[in-house]
């Protein structure tokens, strides 16, 4: 069973389950999503605008009840983005909010309605979650999350973090990706505790959420570095157990003006869409800067090169392969792709370079491919913001790269060669065809790139 709390008798709170002002008991929860259960029972998969609302948390989980499977769509997402995720995902109809040139069926979520008719157990194998992560080209890729991967990645976090029902979770991260969503919403389900979710994860509404109780903080490194950049809201976050970092590399002097602000040493813990969190330092254990702590209960994990195996030794630096039961199987309609990175024994080949010591701590490095960017959390691939600019007519050639910033991690660069355009035109453009957050920073115009004998563009030499 997913969410064993989630039962008629037991302990509830009028705000179990806040979402900025609006805020759900537990028997709220079960009864309003057992109501949207029964409107899409017997639907294949279904497509929620993951606005950060009451409403999604209803969706979400009433598709959960119901044994349907939710794709939580990114609300800015563009026009291209957006038609690839729902044809690629095959979802039915929005559930929820839709975007306003929708032409699939809207089933709406009604706030008040309650349901208490009990639906049967869904299969652990049955599939939870499609959700979209970016590669180094195309478009993004769906990742089917079955229940039980769900499942096993919770408790395996429960341990490490020892997290119970007498925690309240606060965190302001996006609602429709492994963070925000599995860890962020559905943890503190399946734990019993409080979720009190602030919208936006900005330091001010992080300490307001110190006031109501909370005990446990996420964010990733770019929340963290803001929070520690405004002092008095940071030392309100000493009265939480834990504080916990995630989803891109937590920068060290980050990880010590928090520590001096709040006299908590972050939690960091490393983990992708793909495999859910694989690693982490614990509780209970040592919380080393710069590393990102141990396999979770049920992973192992292997540094290669080539086909052997590095030595534990903390300085050989290898490709990082995981295992677990946390981890999803494959990607949705490309084998080809899933075939690079799910390999036969088992493990995924995660895209990331790693060291490991003799005591099992893991280093990572950083990534293999320099196309895979990482700002303010979010991957994004440098060819699919390529191929949207050179769909504009005064774009003839460019160039997309991460470059190194204190608050974001990366900032997106491009550099373009074409017809004289406004930069404004063209990071517009990617806003409509993609997302924010894929939008550049900065487009640098050039007569040419540099290319190598071949051809092929050496960014290497940019920037
Ligand atoms: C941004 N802005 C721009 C712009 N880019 N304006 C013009 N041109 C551009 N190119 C605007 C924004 O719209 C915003 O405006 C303002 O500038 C600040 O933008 P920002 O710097 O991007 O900050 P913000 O919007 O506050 O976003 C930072 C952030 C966000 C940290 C809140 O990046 C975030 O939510 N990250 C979380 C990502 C995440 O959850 N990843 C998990 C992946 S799962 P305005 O007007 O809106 O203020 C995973 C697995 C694992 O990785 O291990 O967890
Ligand atoms: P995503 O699929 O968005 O979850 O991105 C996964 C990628 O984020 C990983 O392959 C890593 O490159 C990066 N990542 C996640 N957590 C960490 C971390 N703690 N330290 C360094 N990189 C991380």
């Amino acid at each position: 069973m997913l969410f064993p709390t989630l039962t008629p008798n037991a302990p509830d709170l009028p705000d179990a389950i806040t979402v900025g002002d609006e805020s759900l008991s537990r028997e709220d929860l079960v009864g309003a999503a057992t109501a949207v259960a029964e409107r899409i029972y017997g639907a294949r998969t279904v497509a929620v605008l993951a606005h950060p609302s009451i409403d999604t948390v209803l969706s979400i989980v009433g598709c959960l009840i119901a044994g349907v499977t939710a794709v939580p769509v990114p609300p800015d997402s563009g026009t291209k983005e957006l038609a690839h995720i729902l044809t690629d995902s095959g979802a039915q109809a929005w559930l929820g909010a839709a975007p306003d040139d929708s032409t699939l069926p809207v089933i709406p979520v009604r706030r008040y309605a309650r349901s208490w008719h009990g639906h049967p157990q869904i299969a652990g194998s049955a599939t939870a979650l499609m959700l979209y992560t970016s590669g180094t080209t195309g478009l993004p890729k769906g990742v089917p999350i079955t229940r039980d991967a769900i499942a096993a990645g919770l408790d395996a976090l429960a341990d490490a973090w020892q997290w119970s029902s007498d925690d309240a979770l606060a965190h302001g991260l996006p609602l429709f990706h492994v963070h925000g969503l599995i860890l962020g919403m559905l943890g503190p389900l399946r734990r019993g505790g409080r979720l009190i979710h602030t919208v936006k994860p900005t330091a001010d509404r992080y300490a307001a959420a110190a006031d109501a109780g909370a005990t446990m903080y996420f964010g990733v490194p770019t929340v963290w570095a803001r929070v520690g950049a405004d002092q008095a809201a940071a030392q309100r976050l000493s009265s939480a157990r834990l504080l916990v970092s995630g989803s891109a590399p937590l920068p060290v002097p980050v990880f010590e003006t928090i520590r001096d602000l709040t006299g908590h040493e972050l939690v960091e813990r490393y983990g992708m869409t793909e495999t859910m969190i694989t690693v982490s330092t614990r509780a209970d254990g040592e919380r080393r800067p710069g590393w990102v702590g141990l396999p979770l209960n049920g992973v192992e994990t292997r540094l290669r090169e080539g086909d052997s195996d590095l030595p534990h030794d903390g300085e050989s630096v290898g490709d990082l392969h995981v295992r677990g039961p946390m981890m999803a199987r494959e990607y949705l309609n490309q084998p080809e792709k899933t075939a690079e990175s799910w390999l036969s024994d088992g493990f995924f080949a995660t895209g990331d370079v790693a060291v490991i010591d003799p005591d099992g701590m893991h280093r990572i490095v950083g990534r293999r491919a320099t196309d895979l960017i990482k700002s303010g959390g979010f991957r994004i691939g440098a060819g699919e913001i390529e191929t949207v600019l050179l769909g504009h007519p005064a774009v003839t050639e460019v160039a997309v790269i991460g470059v190194p910033d204190d608050d974001l991690g990366q900032r997106i660069i491009a550099y373009v060669v074409g017809e004289p355009v406004s930069d404004i035109e063209l990071i517009d453009h990617v806003t409509t065809e993609l997302s924010h957050h894929k939008r550049p920073r900065e487009i640098r115009f050039v007569d040419a790139l540099p290319r190598n004998a071949m051809g092929k563009v050496q960014k290497k030499l940019l920037d």
